[in-house]
């Protein structure tokens, strides 16, 4: 080969790798001007970012943070302060952080237990607690002892009792707004399998499955975070359907003998004495089971009663039909779609049932393309 050819080829292979090197350095360049305009657009659309930071600091302050969580948990009431606990836990070694409660529910034992902390622990600690605004329904009452309270809630009626109060009322379930929290700040806070394990249990209950209509994209997003960090869902959903047989049976007696209104009302009216009669099912249990009322076509409006002593407790649901109004005739209240009521004697379930049919014929009139 000539020495002009080789020197020609060696200065190709030259420009070549010094043009690569170039267009690399180019890419990470505009890879790092993404990341920090992503960044920047996170924190410009963020309406709670400052309140987020104002907890990280205050958290940062602790040595010793006491998760609290509202009486007759739930598994977003379990599963957030869990799910928080690990989280702090993890992304803190040495801070002592505690769940502290007066009370826990049997199907939710899969996950972590909560600890006995003692009335001295709270003197220097950070009370932090999630999945309630309303004091009066914290489980234990030692919350109260520590040196500040900060309230982490999605209730739209939700109370302020912290030195900190975020309540997003959009957030699907309180787990949901932990994971945002998490996201928001992930040099500081590191999920891990277990955190994010706690945290799933907590959007997936709350949400319904991800059924109701707060289940909206970021409620998708943060669940798409928590499977990265190898949550084992099957296990979950087999821990959380599978139930006792008289539970079951309370789903069989339900389907048996609701009935339906002229217009297609689905009710269902339960005597005081079922609880009795079927060992170990709860006035909560009855409850809970107007949701199997749910999704009869033409039914828009479904209805369960709830006999107790004095009176009889009363769940409305609807779909598409505001119900509040319905409900306030009746001593009662709650949202659009979902409602609670009060009623004394046979004469108001039959006045009740009236009122609801007619509202549903109403409705049928008007929106016929509708169902
Ligand atoms: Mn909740």
């Amino acid at each position: 080969m000539s020495k002009i050819k080789e020197g020609f080829n060696k200065l190709k292979n030259i420009v070549k790798n010094k043009t690569n090197e170039a267009i690399d350095n180019v890419q990470k360049g505009a890879n790092t001007i993404s990341n920090v305009v992503r960044d920047v657009n996170n924190y410009v659309n963020d309406e709670y970012y400052d309140i987020k930071k104002a907890i990280l600091d205050k958290i940062k302050e602790y040595d010793t943070i006491i998760i609290h969580r509202h009486i007759r948990p739930d598994g977003d009431a379990i599963g957030t302060s869990q799910g928080l606990k690990e989280l702090l836990k993890n992304s803190f070694p040495n801070k002592n952080i505690y769940v502290a409660s007066s009370d826990k529910s049997e199907y939710l034992s899969f996950l972590p237990e909560d600890d006995k902390v003692e009335q001295e622990t709270y003197n220097n600690a950070l009370v932090i607690v999630v999945d309630t605004g309303d004091a009066d329904r914290i489980s234990n009452k030692n919350f109260k002892l520590g040196k500040e309270i900060i309230k982490i809630d999605h209730h739209d009626t939700s109370a302020d009792f912290g030195v900190i109060n975020y309540c997003d009322p959009t957030s699907a379930s309180c787990a949901n707004i932990i994971v945002n929290f998490a996201n928001t700040f992930r040099n500081d806070l590191k999920l891990n399998t277990l955190s994010a394990t706690c945290l799933f249990v907590g959007i997936v209950t709350d949400s319904g499955r991800f059924r109701y209509a707060s289940a909206d994209s970021r409620c998708f997003k943060d669940a798409s975070t928590l499977l990265e960090y190898g949550v084992d869902t099957q296990k979950i959903y087999t821990t959380l359907y599978v139930e006792e047989e008289n539970k079951f049976n309370l789903k069989k007696y339900v389907y048996a003998k609701y009935k339906l209104t002229k217009n297609g009302v689905a009710y269902i009216y339960f005597k005081d004495n079922y609880g009795k009669k079927h060992n170990g099912i709860s006035k909560e249990d009855i409850s809970s089971a107007i949701n199997l009322l749910d999704c009869i076509k033409g039914s828009m409006i479904w209805i369960l009663f709830n006999e107790g002593k004095e009176a009889t407790r009363v769940r409305l649901r609807s779909r598409y039909i505001n119900i509040t109004e319905l409900a306030s005739k009746y001593n009662g209240g709650g949202h659009e779609n979902a409602c609670g009521a009060t009623v004394y004697n046979k004469r108001q379930v039959k006045e009740l049932l009236n009122d609801a049919d007619m509202l549903l014929a109403k409705f049928k009139e008007d929106n016929k393309d509708l169902y």
